[in-house]
C-alpha cells in the first residue's frame, strides 16, 4: 500500500468506517480529541499505553489513561496537558509536610480517580471496566481502553542499572542515559478484550498512531502478544503521526533518548523505528525537505502542520489523518 512522495488533503473526505487510534499522554490525547470532534462518537475506539501505570502511595496511577480521559471531558490542566484544571494541592502538601513520597504531583481533585481507581480494582473489576466506568461518568463518548488489563510496567535501562518509568521520568526528569527499554511481563500479558476484538475487526477503516513518545507510549502497546502482526495484517491502513518535528520532539524525552540509543533524531529516525508497520507517516510542515528520503523507506508520506496548540490545529491535524487513511485504502 506504500507509494512514494508526499499527498494532499485538500478538504474533509470520509468514506466512513471506525478508527483505531493507538495513544500515549499528552501529545496523543490531542490528537484522540482532534478526532473526536470529527468522528461520531461510536467510530472512534481509543487505545492507551498502560506501561506508565504504577502503583504509588498504595494507589494505582494510570497517567495516559487519566490524561486522556480528562482531555476528553474538557479537565485536563491545559498547562502541564496532565492533571485537572483548577487543582489544589493540600494533599500534596500535607504529605511533604509528613515527610512523605511528593516527587509525583498528585492534586486533590486528581486524587479521586486514583483512590476509586484502585478500589475497583481490589474488588474484582477490569481496567478496562474501569476506564469505561470513568469515561460515561465524564460525559466522554467514544470508547477509550487500556492496552491491556495485566500489567505491563515499563522499565527504563541505564547505566546504573533498571528503573521504574516513573522514576526515570518524573522523580528524575528524564536525566539518566537511557541504554534500553523493556516492558515486564508483556510476552505474558493479552491486549485488552476490545483491543483484541478491533485487530480483527474489519469495520475498522483506519489505525492511527499518534504523534506519542514512539518508545515509551506506543512500543509498550505493539509489545503486546499479537499486536504487531495484527495491525500489519489489518486491511486498515496504519498511519503514524512523527512526534519529532525539526530534530527536536514536541514534548518530552523522544529525542534524547533517540539520541541516547544511537538513532537518528529525526522524521527519518522514527520511520525507521516503526518500519514495516506503517503505511504512512504523516511529518511536519518543517521536515518537508526530508520527504522523499523518509518516503524511500517505502513509507507513503503525507506533510502537514503537527504542532497542536489550539483546537483548531487538533481538528485539521486529525483531518489530515483520517484523509491519508482514506487515499491509502482506496
Ligand atoms: N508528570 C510530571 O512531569 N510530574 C508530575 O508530578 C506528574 C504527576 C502526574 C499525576 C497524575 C497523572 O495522571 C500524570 C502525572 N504526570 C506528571 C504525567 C505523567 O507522569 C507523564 O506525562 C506520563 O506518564 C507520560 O505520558
Amino acid at each position: 500500500m506504500s507509494a512514494a512522495g508526499p499527498m494532499s488533503n485538500a478538504g474533509p473526505m470520509r468514506g466512513g468506517g471506525k478508527v483505531l487510534a493507538l495513544c500515549g499522554g499528552v501529545g496523543g490525547a490531542k490528537l484522540a480529541l482532534g478526532l473526536a470532534s470529527i468522528l461520531p462518537p461510536e467510530d472512534l475506539l481509543i487505545v492507551t499505553n498502560t506501561g506508565d501505570d504504577f502503583t504509588h502511595l498504595g494507589l494505582r496511577i494510570c497517567p495516559d489513561i487519566d490524561t486522556v480521559t480528562y482531555t476528553l471531558s474538557g479537565l485536563v490542566n491545559p498547562k502541564t496537558g496532565w492533571g485537572r484544571e483548577g487543582e489544589t494541592w493540600q494533599f500534596k502538601e500535607a504529605l511533604s509536610l509528613l515527610g512523605g513520597e511528593d516527587w509525583f504531583s498528585l492534586g486533590d481533585k486528581d486524587l479521586a480517580i486514583h483512590v476509586e481507581r484502585s478500589r475497583r480494582l481490589a474488588e474484582g473489576e477490569s481496567l478496562s471496566e474501569i476506564t469505561a466506568h470513568n469515561a460515561a461518568i465524564l460525559g466522554i463518548a467514544p470508547t477509550i481502553v487500556p492496552m491491556s488489563d495485566d500489567s505491563v510496567p515499563t522499565i527504563v535501562e541505564t547505566p546504573d542499572g533498571d528503573m521504574d518509568f516513573q522514576h526515570y521520568f518524573v522523580r528524575d526528569r528524564c536525566e539518566p542515559v537511557v541504554t534500553g527499554i523493556r516492558f515486564a511481563g508483556a510476552a505474558d500479558a493479552s491486549p485488552s478484550p476490545v483491543f483484541a476484538a478491533a485487530l480483527e475487526d474489519d469495520n475498522i477503516s483506519a489505525i492511527i498512531i499518534c504523534p506519542s513518545n514512539p518508545f515509551l507510549s506506543v512500543d509498550p502497546i505493539l509489545s503486546l502478544p499479537g499486536v504487531g502482526a495484527g495491525l500489519r495484517a489489518h486491511k486498515a491502513p496504519v498511519v503514524a503521526v512523527s512526534p519529532i518535528v525539526g530534530g527536536i520532539a514536541i514534548k518530552g524525552p523522544t529525542a534524547k533518548m533517540m539520541a541516547e540509543l544511537g538513532m537518528d533524531v529525526s522524521a527519518l529516525g522514527v520511520a525507521q523505528h516503526y518500519g514495516d508497520l506503517l503505511d504512512g507517516f504523516i511529518i511536519d510542515e518543517t521536515d518537508r525537505a526530508s520527504a522523499s528520503e523518509v518516503a524511500a523507506t517505502g513509507v507513503a508520506i503525507d506533510i502537514a502542520q503537527t504542532i497542536m496548540k489550539t483546537k483548531g490545529d487538533r481538528t485539521d491535524l486529525a483531518q489530515v489523518a483520517l484523509n491519508f487513511c482514506e487515499k491509502l485504502a482506496s
